[in-house]
């Protein structure tokens, strides 16, 4: 028998937790060989709905589920972990400055980083999903000075993945026809999905596109992908982000196919102009059990302006929590 992989999720009471956990413990997360610990961290007012929750998961009578743990405390959550799912975040209400957004996040993402530096296995690998992802990465990756930078990353997989659904509806081929597909810089209305490097059927996306259609229509629907779906849903992008979290995790650990890369919001170690220490979306392949980011990619002039837009805002969000005393 196989040691049970601990995994914790954060703000498992919600919707991106409802939608994610059952996936976990049915094996979709680590394979159907690998048995799974589930550790559900919420605040307390949410702690009984994260327990009505696991008796839906223990209904499921799933073969792989070795056990599930509810808790409102951080030490308790981290102990042992492996793999930390960070989701539970402060979201954005009316009239709030982005200063007050970051300080608020900071206050649950620096504790959390800690207890992942004290507490968590030494293989400890994190996806931050909570918004600002990037940024909240940021300050939980600081707080945990022993452990390796490149286990901290943030999610821009659904980013990527709606490019790849939005490009292949264009062009009317299948997904897997699509190579390539780079989403670059912040998880926000900035970042940048870049056709310019994508390969659908071996060929350039962006020469089988008009200019027009990629400038005007691609880049905006993948960046306002989610307030769309608001708009329609009524709810934000729940199924969709718990699958791209699921796909996150699965590339991480199995790699990623020859000839093909992904998209992840990674440490940068100063790649394509972007400060080090940022937690910035690049094209990575995953190897070995890590990500590495793509290197020697030309970058045309339009390219280059949407990455440095982006990793601007990058920048003055570190300014900001600087500012705060939160890194
Ligand atoms: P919900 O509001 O449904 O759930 C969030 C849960 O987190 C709540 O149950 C809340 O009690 C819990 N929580 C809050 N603070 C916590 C803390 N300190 N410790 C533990 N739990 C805590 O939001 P949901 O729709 O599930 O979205 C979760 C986060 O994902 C949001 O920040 C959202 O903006 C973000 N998203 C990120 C995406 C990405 O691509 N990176 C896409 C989807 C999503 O918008």
């Amino acid at each position: 028998t196989t040691t049970p992989v601990t995994v914790t999720v954060t703000g498992a009471a919600g919707q991106i937790g409802y939608a994610l956990l059952f996936r976990i413990a049915s094996g979709q997360l680590l394979g159907p060989d690998t048995p799974v610990r589930l550790r559900l961290l919420e605040i307390p007012q949410a702690v009984k709905a994260a327990e009505g929750t696991a008796m839906e998961l223990a209904d499921c009578a799933f073969p792989l589920l070795a056990g599930i743990d509810i808790t409102d405390d951080l030490k308790t959550a981290f102990d042992g972990t492996n793999v930390a799912l960070l989701v539970g975040a402060r979201p954005r209400t009316k009239g709030m400055e982005r200063g007050d957004l970051l300080e608020a996040n900071g206050g649950i993402f620096k504790p959390q980083g800690r207890a992942i530096n004290d507490h968590a296995a030494d293989d400890v690998r994190v996806l931050v999903v909570g918004n600002p992802a990037n940024t909240n990465a940021l300050i939980a990756q600081r707080n945990a000075p022993d452990v390796p930078a490149e286990r901290f990353t943030a999610m821009t997989r659904l980013d990527h993945n709606r490019a790849l659904s939005q490009l292949a509806e264009k062009l009317d081929v299948p997904v897997t026809a699509i190579k390539k597909m780079t989403i670059w810089g912040n998880h926000s209305a900035t970042q940048y999905p870049d056709l310019y490097h994508t390969e659908v059927n071996g060929k350039i996306a962006a020469e089988q596109v008009e200019e027009s259609w990629l400038r005007e229509t691609f880049i905006p629907t993948v960046a306002k992908r989610g307030a769309a779906i608001i708009e329609a849903r009524g709810a934000s992008s729940a199924a969709s982000a718990a699958n791209a979290a699921i796909d996150h995790v699965r590339t991480w650990v199995d790699g990623t196919p020859e000839g093909d890369w992904t998209s992840a919001a990674v440490v940068s170690d100063g790649s394509y102009g972007v400060p080090e220490g940022l937690i910035s979306s690049f094209p990575v392949v995953a190897r070995g059990g890590g990500f590495e980011i793509v290197q020697g990619l030309q970058i045309d002039a339009f390219s280059r302006e949407r990455i440095d837009t982006s990793v601007n805002e990058l920048v003055e969000e570190r300014d900001a929590i600087q500012k705060l005393g939160l890194v």
